[in-house]
């Protein structure tokens, strides 16, 4: 008999909520045959145009091609991922289709609307399980914030509106497979946070594999 399929776990948030400290902890937990991934992979041909456009505030890109360059960067990880869980193996994902869709929507540009961002990314593998890490407390001191593109504040609370918008169209659709977490951080250790991560993780029932 072939091994079961392994599960894709996705933990998404805004900027510095702690998804990768988090998705590290959950991946050795999880153990030996587990893949973390992180989206952007800036590892890839079109990652290290995507590292650019992030780190370098000058450098232009009409908002369209930026959102499918990022799309186009989980299309080229798909058939990997697909193989990995049809081989037995979990994924810990850090971001990927939300906050594909989240950021781009964020930008209010006029007919790039939610639907429009999600075209491109459906057919990607979706994922079993779908954590949203919220911190409700203020970035201004958090180390380092600032410095790529997206990381202000008032730009932060727009993408937050859309991710809670794109959660709740998917539960409209009644699509029973997507379970989506919202998980609250605000104030919590590490330790906290990955415990009650691990909880929702044991406590996820038999879910079967599809696509966006
Ligand atoms: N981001 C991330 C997008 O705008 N679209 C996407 O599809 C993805 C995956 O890129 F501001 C944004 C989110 C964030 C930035 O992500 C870099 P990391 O996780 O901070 O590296
Ligand atoms: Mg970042």
């Amino acid at each position: 008999m072939s091994n079961p399929r392994g599960k894709l776990i996705l933990i998404e948030g805004l900027d510095r909520t702690g998804k990768s400290t988090q998705c590290e902890i959950l991946r050795q937990r999880l153990g030996e045959s587990t893949t973390l991934m992180k989206f952007p992979d800036r590892t890839t041909a079109i990652g290290q145009q995507i590292n650019n456009y992030l780190i370098d505030s000058s450098y232009n890109l009409p908002d369209q091609a930026a959102h499918l360059l990022f799309s186009a960067n989980r299309w080229e990880r798909n058939d990997y991922i697909r193989n990995k869980l049809l081989d037995g193996e979990n994924i810990v994902m850090d971001r990927y289709v939300y906050s594909g869709v989240a950021y781009s929507a964020a930008k209010e540009i006029t007919g790039m609307d939610l639907e429009w961002c999600y075209s491109c990314d459906r057919g990607l593998v979706r994922p079993d399980l779908t954590l949203f890490l919220v911190n409700n407390e203020s970035n201004d001191n958090r180390e380092g914030f600032g410095e790529e593109r997206y990381e202000n504040n008032s730009f932060q609370e727009k993408v937050r509106q859309q991710f809670y918008k794109l959660f709740e169209k998917q539960a409209s659709l009644n699509e029973d497979n997507n379970d989506v977490v919202i998980v609250n951080v605000t104030g919590c250790t590490i330790e906290q946070v990955s415990e009650k991560i691990w909880t929702i993780v044991q406590n996820n029932k038999e879910i079967s594999s599809s696509t966006f």
